[in-house]
């Protein structure tokens, strides 16, 4: 069980408190925290503070229908032991109540010290995934607690407009949690509007002016559920070549966005404008983002929070350079040749995992991948722990498979899903060590500038390079780019002497 957990439970007598204007992940997390330290033989309040009650209609049926003991709070009793979910001790979207101690989980960027109680992981989509992941780790019973599994996973869809915005493996391992009360999800999901938040659409789309070619739309402070629905709207909008919808909510700005174009990734946009000031991430086509009004007073004093955003949309206009393979300025014929140094990866053999035919997912940090069991493919792990599918044939010709066993340096462990009844394994066990057979010789050239590189194999997205990182070409196919990032370039080539 993870420290702070058991920090926690030493308390016997617990608060779990989250933001004054409770949302959907917020209760989950809460009440799905509170279960679990009941379910220990602890006692757990859960409460939130601030001047209003809730009213949504999805938030007050969700509290209903679960059974979350939930209470709104105007002052409380010193407790021994106050947790905050999904907002941060101190923060200025939650009231402040004294505490002999206090511990913090979220999943917005850290606006206090690390601490030995502090569990904070902006690379989730929701609060409810790293609670869901502690509990996991702690053997909650998850399967006879229906509530609780409905709550994380509407927690989950409601932080992540919808599960279109899942920006980390455990989002997605998550969303697959079960049993789930879907007749509840589908009411909650279906009363998320009020007749007055239809306005609230309409003003939206309606306050549409363009930054570049960015579209970029306001609304009044609302659900982000409004936000995802407008910019599924915006999107679709002829010479957008993005858009952004956002609104100001908790104590920051709340941001939706979605790409239109091959030249724009949702994620790595929405990333690019939260940049100091937040978070961000998601999928190729949507994403989103949060940034803290206190964080962007950090990075930008004395600027607004509108005006911050608009500058970095205007920033990332024109930031990147543009390399499209075949023709670009990069003249590969004169750059310096460099070796491939036979470093040690990991590879598995799918047909180990799962039995031929079989159509799998195999998870990553970097994303779903979806391939089928078969004797002719197989899975390799780079040196930074990125996997991806390789064929048998072209294995066999360019890597020896080793004696010697794998030693992973994944962050998330990959794990590999039967796509037909969710069967999971643990791909690591079947992983064992390869090295290439010969030095593959490439040419590459340092980026002076943030780059996106276009290659001709892949026609859906591009290669982000950042200045520093190498932009380099097969020896043998100039029309084979692709980007390696300056740590794995270094440990990975060497100059090719006498070249
Ligand atoms: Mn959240």
């Amino acid at each position: 069980m993870n420290a702070l957990l058991q920090e926690v439970l030493r308390h016997g007598d617990v608060v779990v408190q989250c933001h004054d204007v409770p949302d959907a992940d917020a209760i989950a997390s809460g009440f799905a925290l509170s279960r679990f330290i009941e379910s220990r033989g602890c006692k757990a309040r859960f409460v939130y503070g601030g001047p209003r009650p809730i009213t949504k209609p999805n938030l007050t049926r969700m509290v209903r229908k679960l059974e979350v003991p939930l209470e709104h709070v105007r002052e409380l009793p010193r407790p021994r032991m106050l947790v905050t979910v999904d907002c941060q001790y101190g923060g200025g979207n939650l009231a402040r109540f004294e505490a002999d101690d206090f511990a913090v989980i979220d999943h917005h960027r850290p606006g206090i010290p690390e601490g030995a109680n502090v569990l904070i992981r902006p690379a989730l989509g929701s609060c409810s995934t790293l609670v869901w992941d502690l509990l996991r780790d702690a053997g909650f019973d998850f399967a006879s607690a229906m509530p609780v599994n409905t709550a994380l996973y509407y927690g989950l869809f409601t932080d992540t407009n919808q599960l279109s915005e899942l920006r980390h493996p455990l989002d997605r391992d998550l969303a697959e949690l079960s049993p789930v009360d879907w007749a509840t999800v589908k009411e909650m999901r279906n009363s998320t509007l009020t007749a007055g938040e239809l306005g609230i659409v309409s003003d939206a789309l309606a306050s549409a002016f363009t930054v570049g070619d960015v579209g970029v739309l306001k609304a009044k402070p609302c659900d982000p559920n409004i936000l995802g629905f407008a910019s599924d709207i915006a999107q679709q909008v002829d010479g957008f070549a993005a858009c952004v919808v956002y609104c100001h909510v908790n104590a920051g700005l709340k941001l939706s966005v979605r790409s239109s174009v091959r030249e724009v990734m949702a994620s790595e946009l929405a990333a690019f404008l939260a940049g100091e000031a937040g978070s961000g991430g998601g999928g190729m086509e949507k994403a989103g983002a949060f940034m803290a009004c206190s964080d962007i007073g950090k990075v930008a004093p004395g600027v607004a929070p509108d005006d911050y955003l608009l500058e970095r949309i205007r920033r990332y206009n024109g930031h990147f350079d543009h390399i499209y393979c075949g023709a670009c300025d990069v003249d590969f014929n004169r750059a310096p040749v460099y070796r491939k140094l036979r470093n040690v990866q990991g590879f598995a053999k799918t047909a180990d995992v799962f039995p031929e035919g079989a159509p799998i997912c195999v998870r990553t940090l970097e994303g779903d991948i979806d391939t089928v069991a078969s004797k002719d493919v197989y899975l390799m792990i780079g040196v930074a722990g990125e996997v991806y599918p390789i064929g048998r044939g072209r294995f066999e010709r360019d890597y020896e498979a080793l004696a010697s066993a794998y030693a992973s340096v994944a962050e998330y462990p990959p794990s590999v899903i039967d796509r037909r009844d969710g069967e999971r394994k643990a791909l690591l066990p079947h992983v064992r060590a390869c090295v290439p057979r010969r030095e593959k010789l490439i040419r590459a050239i340092e980026l002076g500038r943030d780059a996106k590189v276009f290659s001709d194999w892949d026609r859906e997205r591009y290669f982000l390079g950042r200045a520093g990182d190498y932009i380099a070409a097969s020896d043998f196919d100039p029309g084979d780019i692709f980007v390696v990032n300056r740590a794995i370039f270094e440990k990975t080539y060497a100059p090719a002497a006498g070249r």
